[in-house]
């Protein structure tokens, strides 16, 4: 299995569910701007799409989207602690935060990556980001991770996309909850091996 990846991406996301449940994978990198991999293949003969994260299985076949491939890994492994039971009323609870983490909260910081958004535009973006990070920092005041006391498939997620929020000089020294659930995620020898393999730590 193959993931195709770009360092600190949402591609971090899937990455570290192949390594919190022990699936052996190849990591290859992408150059998104040239759409090629790092072996100089032409990315787009691969994921027709063209973005990260992109899962590749052993017969060729090909997987996007982040919150569908991380749900893949984990059914494959059989890794039922990171995720409720299929069919019941938590694991509607966790697709409902895959969705919002990826409409909501990924999305939602798409366009401040784009040199060319006018700051207008992106104060506009910048403040209704703020609501929906301010709605997760809630949920978290009573709990250690999003779906209670377990880490699941989308702490990887939040994980992942919240820590794009320095580098964009969004503060989120105010929302106490979310600063210490990412101190508790970034603890995780998955999370850490991760990012370690992305180059983004030491
Ligand atoms: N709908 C996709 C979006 C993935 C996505 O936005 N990937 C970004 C990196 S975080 C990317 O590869 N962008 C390059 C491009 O769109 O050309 C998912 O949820 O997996």
């Amino acid at each position: 299995m193959k993931l195709y990846y770009s360092p600190g991406a949402c591609s971090l996301s899937p990455h570290i569910i192949l390594r919190e449940t022990n699936t052996p994978f190849e990591l290859v990198k992408v150059d998104l701007k040239e759409k090629k991999t790092e072996d100089g293949r032409d990315f787009r003969q691969i994921s027709r799409v063209g973005y990260v994260p992109t899962l590749e299985l052993d017969d060729g076949t090909v997987l996007t989207e982040g919150p569908v491939i991380v749900q893949y890994l984990a059914e494959k492994a059989n890794a039922t602690h990171l995720m409720p039971q299929r069919g019941t009323i938590e694991w509607y609870r966790m697709l409902s935060w895959l969705n919002f983490i990826t409409s909501e909260l990924h999305k939602g910081f798409g366009p401040l990556f784009k040199p060319t958004m006018p700051e207008e535009g992106k104060a506009f973006v910048r403040e209704q980001l703020l609501s929906r990070i301010a709605h997760l920092d809630q949920h978290l005041a009573d709990k250690p991770y999003i779906m209670g006391e377990n880490f699941t498939l989308p702490d990887a997620y939040a994980f992942t996309v919240l820590s794009w929020a320095r580098p964009l000089k969004i503060d989120l020294s105010g929302f106490k909850n979310i600063t210490a659930y990412l101190e508790r995620v970034g603890q995780r020898p998955a999370v850490k091996e991760a990012m370690k393999a992305e180059g983004l730590i030491k």
